[in-house]
């Protein structure tokens, strides 16, 4: 080899131009036969021309190459493309990869629209009391939504996020998690937040802004987190969870604290750059993370037939080499089934996975927004009646023999009177005081903030027909 490397002149310049010895010993292993022939030319070569070798350099690299043998040579008669990180065989077919060639991904069902058990097999033994606790908690999301929705358009609140139709979603999810599991969500996700024991009196708080919310009136309703229940505060900007996500994942493998992350989101968070970067880094670094994505067919006004031309969010995963689910997100028991099987795919395995659960969002995208503009009555109308998670899940538990009509009135005056309740309550709440927009940013206010949180509470002192004091907690004495 090295006498060959000398003595021609053509194949030695060659060699100089491949700086990469990597390339160099690719060039070895991958071509045996080649190799065999460059000698014969060789052999003949030596005949024709002799060099000297006088340049250094062309010493180092020969030492070089020796100093890393070729891995061994794997036997020529397995014929298989040796790409970095390849895992195919070759083809003589000039074919491209067509997406309409593939049927769609299949859509993972337990029961059917009446509420019926498809396949005994995959019904999740799940007992009575967490069959009536689950409807209870979808219902009670759903009149939550009613009223406070009701409340924002009296002025009562500034803003509202309904989840009406995704409650089987997000209460099936969350029951299929460890409550300690980390929960990073978009926005539409009380559910999971309700189903851990965020109270209706934190739920109104929150939507209040008044001085018993946890975020002391700095978010916009509907922002709520909760540290006490591993649920992370809702950010507006869409998909920003994502990453973040992902490095708390990133953590808890390290930790190997036996948890893992959640994180939510919808179709229309799914065309930001940062989910990229979130799927890609989870697979690269093995995140225990799922990826819980929404897809209830609307981006604001935007459909999902205006956002991607693929099979939806799902088709997205096997790309990223992560394991992936589409599930019927108006079955609360499938997607109870796929969230905890994700789970374990995910602790034991150290990896994301990806669920993507079709439903429909029933609700306008929020109170500012009128869907009238961009879709029909009917359609609405369709899903809300035909394919209704809550409804769904109610035959299914009264076929069990676990719910009837007169459990359903009870329930529906009791849930009502609860929500009242903790409406009111929050209502009649103190507003916070305004020096708390000061507090919890910083660990140590900033001698500047200092200086402006003075300056803020002298002028809201000395101005009160502006400042209806009366109506917040106490300021402080700075
Ligand atoms: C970075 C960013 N761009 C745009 C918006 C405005 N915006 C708020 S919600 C939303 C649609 C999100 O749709 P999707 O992710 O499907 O969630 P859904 O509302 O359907 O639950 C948009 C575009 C935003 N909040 N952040
Ligand atoms: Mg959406």
């Amino acid at each position: 080899m090295r006498t060959s490397l000398r003595l021609i002149p053509s194949f030695y310049r060659g060699i100089q131009n491949v700086t990469n010895t990597c390339a160099v010993e690719r060039c070895m292993r991958d071509a045996p036969v080649a190799r065999l022939t460059h000698s014969r030319l060789f052999a003949h070569k030596v005949q024709e021309k002799e060099i000297p070798l006088e340049d250094k350099k062309l010493d180092d690299l020969i030492q070089k190459a020796e100093a890393s043998p070729p891995p061994a040579i794997e036997p020529i008669d397995i014929d298989k493309p040796r790409f970095p990180g390849s895992r195919s065989e070759w083809t003589e077919k000039l074919e491209f990869l067509m997406p309409e060639a593939y049927p769609g991904i299949p859509v993972y069902r337990v029961m059917d629209r009446k509420g019926l058990i498809r396949d005994a097999a995959q019904e999740p033994k799940l007992d009575e009391p967490t069959l009536v606790k689950m409807y209870q908690k979808m219902t009670l999301l759903n009149y939550m939504d009613r009223i406070l929705y009701e409340s924002q358009r009296q002025g009562r609140i500034s803003f509202y996020m309904t989840h009406f139709g995704e409650e089987g979603i997000l209460i099936g999810s969350a029951a299929g998690l460890d409550d300690k599991d980390l929960a990073y969500v978009q926005y539409r996700e009380a559910g999971v937040l309700m189903w851990r024991g965020f109270t209706l009196d934190q739920f109104m708080n929150q939507c209040y802004g008044n001085e018993e919310d946890l975020g002391k009136g700095k978010q916009m309703p509907v922002h709520y987190g909760s540290k006490e229940l591993a649920f992370v505060t809702v950010s507006s900007p869409l998909a920003t969870q994502m990453p973040q996500a992902v490095g708390s994942a990133y953590a808890y493998k390290r930790a190997q604290n036996g948890q893992i992350v959640i994180c939510y989101f919808g179709d229309g968070a799914a065309s930001e750059g940062d989910a990229h970067a979130a799927f890609n880094f989870s697979a690269t670094l093995d995140c225990p993370i799922i990826f819980f994505c929404r897809n209830n067919g609307y981006a604001i006004s935007t459909p999902t037939s205006q956002q991607f031309r693929g099979d939806g969010i799902a088709s997205r995963g096997p790309g990223y080499g992560i394991p992936t689910i589409r599930v019927d997100g108006n079955d609360t028991l499938a997607i109870y089934n796929v969230t905890k099987a994700a789970r374990d795919i995910s602790l034991q395995q150290n990896r994301p996975v990806l669920i993507e659960a079709m439903t429909y969002r029933i609700g306008h995208h929020s109170t500012s927004d009128d869907s009238s503009a961009y879709r029909s009555v009917d359609e609405v109308k369709h899903w809300d009646k035909e394919d209704n998670p809550i409804a769904r899940f109610r035959r299914y538990i009264t076929q069990k023999g676990y719910w009837n009509d007169e459990k359903e009135t009870q329930w529906k005056d009791q849930a009502k009177k609860q929500v009242m309740q903790a409406f009111q309550r929050a209502e009649h709440k103190k507003k916070p005081s305004p020096e708390e927009l000061f507090n919890d940013v910083y660990d140590e206010l900033p001698w500047h903030l200092q200086k402006q949180r003075k300056e803020m509470m002298d002028f809201v002192r000395s101005n009160p027909e502006h400042y209806p004091l009366k109506e917040h907690a106490k300021m402080g004495a700075a």
